[in-house]
């Protein structure tokens, strides 16, 4: 009944838990990155930098966040037509999904 030499030959104590302390150190590192990753993603998704300071975003000064962004998505969002987007006029049109918060 007792054939298990072969076997415990094969699995040798040391190297298994090594391992596991490795793929562990491993695992915590690529977790650590992910989150450091994504606080820096986020980060970068909502600072929309007003460059000149006049308290508006102008297409120029959103176009830093998100370059994809369209003049014509812009002019929707402008809703008072002055040509720039105030704060809350961003984040209207973030919460309406038109820019990306
Ligand atoms: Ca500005
Ligand atoms: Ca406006």
């Amino acid at each position: 009944m007792f054939r298990r030499e072969g076997e415990s030959l094969r699995v040798r104590p040391a190297w298994p838990f090594s391992l596991e302390k490795q793929e562990m150190k491993k695992i915590v590192l690529t977790l650590g990155a992910i989150s450091a990753f994504a606080v820096a993603q986020a980060n970068a998704q909502t600072v929309v930098t007003d460059a000149d300071g006049n308290g508006t975003y102008s297409m120029e000064e959103l176009l830093v966040a998100f370059p994809e962004l369209t003049e014509e998505v812009f002019k929707a969002a402008d809703t008072d037509a002055d040509g720039a987007l105030s704060a809350d006029e961003l984040k209207a049109a973030q919460d309406a999904g038109n820019i990306p918060a």
